[in-house]
């Protein structure tokens, strides 16, 4: 008998068919990578890390063929190191970096591993407020990472930018260890020059950019690398606009070298420290399926045709921007300069984020509530809605497609307006049940890969 999972996974392929993916976060994946996560590496222990180091002036071809030696707790690792060894071979190219992990299970546990390799308990991390686009592992007291470390916050400026200012006076003042830039909710390009001159200035700081909204951007070279700009260390997650598996990744400069010896904690080890956070300080056995999918996924985004992908991405959230603005939704930064859409429904039109939510999902258009700066909703009744660009662009959609997702958006906040309550939604039903089927047939139009 049919394991009734199956049955709804069909389910879930029909919605994600039938409808648009606007949370930004999200994406779709290609054939090869849903194969390679769906493989039988998913059997595999294998604790520990290929080889560094690899073949002096290795290729790809080389590295296939011939692993030298690993630090392996478990033996049959011949062709796990060599997937393991592509896959950091491949993200180190995309990012500019010395070294990569690619082992964290998600973007909180690569964060933490961070966290773990270059602080104390009870040292200072600055990180952007939650309430201002931060995200969860950057501080949020309901996390373990603020139990153990001491966060403190700069928050947005009235245009929606980073408080520099605020930044600045704070590191002068509390002297963090970690000062720390990255967001997932920000529509704006961070100075990171002018970060990196802040940290300058503190002994021993570690410059840390958590970019998992935006490494398909940056791998794109349609956003500016942090590490590029003197950061010691990117973290990403690697499903986003980087469009490949659900999972983590660090991108570090510095010293590489085996992680069996304990290196002296300087700023310049940082990539050993890092793997010893990674295993055994934060993590067992690594997902080595979800690992073949990743270096299948960098290898994608090495391809020219990423780039055209990555500036369609932003090119489409601008029309996307500017078509809402056109309908009288405020944007937070009054537009975007990257992948993400902030709206304030609740200042544009006194309708909260959720109820908006919640009405958009009936006719098959899907984002996420989301505070804004002074929200006084909380975050389970916020004003404002996050959306954006990077799946519906996998789909091949562009700015003629935006203009009927902002005017669908447009009607569906008028049926909210009409209602007043979202308990009362059903009594639209038809007029949603309309717009569902425009959805619908447009969504069919563009079919999601390996569906
Ligand atoms: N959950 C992710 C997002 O949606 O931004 C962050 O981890």
């Amino acid at each position: 008998m049919k394991d009734i999972v199956f049955k709804l996974i069909e389910e879930e392929k029909k919605r994600q068919k039938e409808g648009l993916e606007l949370i930004p976060s999200e994406n779709y994946v290609s054939a090869d990578v849903l194969k390679a996560m769906g493989s039988i590496l998913t059997n595999k222990y294998s604790e520990g890390y290929p080889n560094f180091k690899g073949i002096p002036g290795d290729s790809e071809k080389e590295i296939a063929k011939e692993i030298l030696g690993n630090y392996r707790y478990y033996g049959g690792q011949t062709n796990i190191d060599r997937i393991e060894r592509l896959a950091i071979d491949r993200a180190c190219r995309l990012f500019h970096a010395d070294h990569a992990n690619v082992q964290p299970h998600s973007g909180a546990n690569a964060n933490e591993a961070v966290y773990f390799a270059w602080c104390e308990p009870g040292d200072k991390i600055l990180a952007m407020n939650l309430g201002h686009g931060g995200h969860l592992t950057h501080g949020s007291p309901v996390t373990r990472s603020a139990k153990i470390y001491n966060f403190l916050a700069y928050g947005t400026t009235e245009d929606g930018d980073i408080d520099y200012k605020e930044m600045e006076k704070i590191a002068k003042k509390e002297k963090p260890k970690i000062i720390l830039v990255g967001y997932s909710a920000f529509m704006k390009i961070p100075d990171f020059k002018r970060v990196k001159k802040i940290a300058d200035k503190i002994p021993d700081c570690l410059l840390m950019a958590d970019m998992a909204h935006v490494a398909g951007l940056i791998a794109a070279g349609v956003h500016p690398n942090p590490l590029d700009f003197g950061f010691h260390v990117m973290t990403t997650t690697t499903h986003k606009t980087l469009r490949g598996p659900r999972g983590g990744l660090i991108l570090s400069k510095g010293n590489v070298a085996s992680p069996l010896k304990k290196p002296e904690k300087t700023l310049k080890n940082i990539p050993i420290l890092i793997d010893r956070a990674v295993f055994p300080g934060t993590q067992g056995g690594p997902l080595e399926h979800v690992i073949a999918a990743k270096a299948v996924a960098f290898g994608e985004a090495l391809r020219p045709e990423f780039k055209t992908y990555a500036k369609n991405i932003v090119k489409n959230a601008k029309v996307l921007a500017e078509e809402l603005k056109k309908y009288k939704f405020i944007l937070q930064g009054n537009g975007t300069e990257n992948h993400l859409i902030l709206a304030n429904v609740e200042k544009s039109f006194g309708i909260s984020g959720k109820f908006y939510e919640k009405a958009l999902d009936m006719v098959g258009l899907t984002l996420n509530a989301n505070s804004l700066p002074g929200d006084k909703g909380g975050a389970f009744r916020p004003g404002g809605v996050r959306l954006g660009t990077p799946a519906i662009t996998t789909r091949g959609m562009g700015p003629k497609e935006m203009k009927k997702i902002a005017k669908w958006m447009n009607d569906v906040k008028d049926i909210c307006l009409e209602v007043v309550d979202e308990e009362n939604l059903h009594l639209k039903q038809k007029e949603l049940d309309k717009i569902r089927k425009e959805v619908k047939n447009l969504s069919l139009k563009f079919p999601v890969p390996a569906i």
